[in-house]
């Protein structure tokens, strides 16, 4: 199938990526998102999101002549929807006693709703939203019915997950491998001959329902990894190991691969994802629900740890570093750092916060520090939360001459205890009992 124009719904992290390279891949894109500042700040020549290399791509796609922004779609060969699919923030679920997180899935209504009116015969869907099993067949199609013409016999039909890492996504985005999941094989056909204009790694057809799955699938499984870590850090804690040492002799076992232990588990994909599966099936998904606990509660035992370090953390003053949901990004969406604070807070610490990613932000509830010296100079104690390249590299006996401090919290595993006693501080790491 051949593809002049495409309209892409949602300019977020996924969407204004996808639809710049497109439209530097020769194909004339529409980008539509209902928010009328993004469409100014674009049509501006400027970005709203902080993403390696994307302001090249959006200022070659708005070059070209191929990149046009909008708050309604057009006409067009091809329609993705890329918005958000977040959490209800007031509605949950219960099953035998225990509650649950919901997905809301009204953007992806609502942008299905907004194509109706321009789907023509012949036309391809793509969902790109993370969404629980089965939306593709059971909401998108229904909704996209409503035109007269039906999904698979008048018009293609597919899902296709985003699976690009936030920081490498302009990279990722070519060079990953693609699944297309179609609602009939002429669906998934057609959504390869789409991606194919730019992706060079593999792109695998299956049906909508798997590739929904799929995508599921991998969070769930970083997710889980990632709750025995931070279950293993709880247990070498107790048992006076240091479990950083442990994990790294149990990989190299040929089929061991633990990941590591942290604070917690942010973002708005892997803490989010494995809700889809429990939502869908509670009855099934008891190892699933579990992780996702252990990970929600790891900002707790990291307040548990500098209590256990500080002692009493009523009126102490505490230098949070970072509060991105992990290293070297600008993303402070689900952080589990800001929840440390916020539990920090809670326990009576005076907490000022530093995150060199995003100097300017205004986080509600957080005092947030001009710059490194401002977060360090009345300390009583360091607790790092984010392992920042910035962080990584700090010279301890610099921070000896910026700080009263002589405690630090090291929840990621980054400091050199030795090389910090050197400059007088004493280091306790989260999963260290020793
Ligand atoms: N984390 C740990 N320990 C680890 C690895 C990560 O605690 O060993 C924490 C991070 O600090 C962070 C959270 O997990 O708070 C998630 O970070 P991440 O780097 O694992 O993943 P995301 O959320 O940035 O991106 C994931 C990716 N999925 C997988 O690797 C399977 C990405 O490929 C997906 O496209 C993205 O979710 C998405 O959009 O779904």
């Amino acid at each position: 199938m051949k593809f002049n124009k495409i309209c892409v719904l949602g300019l977020g992290y996924i969407g204004l990526p996808t639809a710049s390279t497109f439209a530097t891949h020769g194909v004339k894109v529409l980008g539509v998102d209902v928010n009328p500042h993004i469409v100014e700040t674009l049509q501006r020549g400027d970005i709203h999101i902080h993403e390696p290399g994307l302001r090249d791509t959006v200022s070659a796609a708005l070059a070209s002549g191929n990149f046009n922004v909008s708050t309604t779609p057009a006409q067009a060969d091809a329609f993705l929807i890329a918005v958000p699919t977040p959490f209800h923030q007031d509605q949950s679920g219960e099953y035998n006693g225990l509650k649950y997180k919901l997905a809301d899935m009204r953007a992806v209504t609502s942008a299905a709703e907004a194509i109706v009116p321009f789907l023509r015969k012949g036309n391809l869907v793509v969902l790109e939203s993370t969404s629980p099993p089965r939306t593709t067949l059971e909401l998108v199609a229904p909704i996209l019915a409503r035109s007269g013409l039906q999904a698979g016999s008048d018009f293609h039909l597919a899902y296709s997950p985003e699976r690009v890492l936030p920081g490498q996504i302009l990279r990722e985005l070519i060079e990953n491998a693609r699944v297309i999941g179609g609602v009939t094989p002429a669906s998934a056909q057609a959504g390869a001959d789409l991606y194919s204009i730019f992706v060079k790694g593999e792109i695998v057809q299956t049906d909508a329902t798997t590739a929904e799955m799929v995508k599921l699938m991998e969070n769930t499984y970083r997710d889980v990894n990632i709750a025995i870590a931070n279950e293993f850090a709880r247990l070498a804690d107790k048992f006076g190991v240091d479990v950083w040492e442990a994990i790294g002799i149990a990989n190299r076992h040929p089929r061991v691969k633990i990941l590591n232990p942290g604070p917690g588990v942010g973002g708005h994909c892997i803490s989010v994802d494995p809700w889809f599966f429990v939502e869908t099936a509670p009855e099934l998904t008891p190892l699933i629900f579990n992780a996702r606990k252990v990970n929600d509660a790891q900002p707790q035992f990291v307040v548990e740890l500098v209590k256990r370090t500080l002692g009493e953390l009523k009126g102490k003053k505490i230098a949070a570093l970072g509060l991105a949901y992990k290293p070297d990004v600008d993303d402070l969406r689900e952080s589990p750092a800001t929840e440390v604070v916020h539990l920090l807070q809670k326990e009576g610490a005076k907490v000022k916060a530093w995150e060199p990613f995003k100097p300017d932000a205004a986080m509600p509830g957080i005092e947030m520090a001009r710059n490194l010296d401002d977060a360090l100079k009345d300390a009583d104690a360091i607790v790092l939360l984010v392992r920042h390249t910035d962080f990584a590299s700090l010279n301890p006996l610099k921070v000896r001459e910026m700080t009263p401090a002589h405690i630090a919290v090291d929840t990621v595993n980054t400091w050199d205890p030795t090389e910090w006693a050197k400059a007088g501080f004493s280091v306790s790491r989260l999963g260290v009992g020793k």
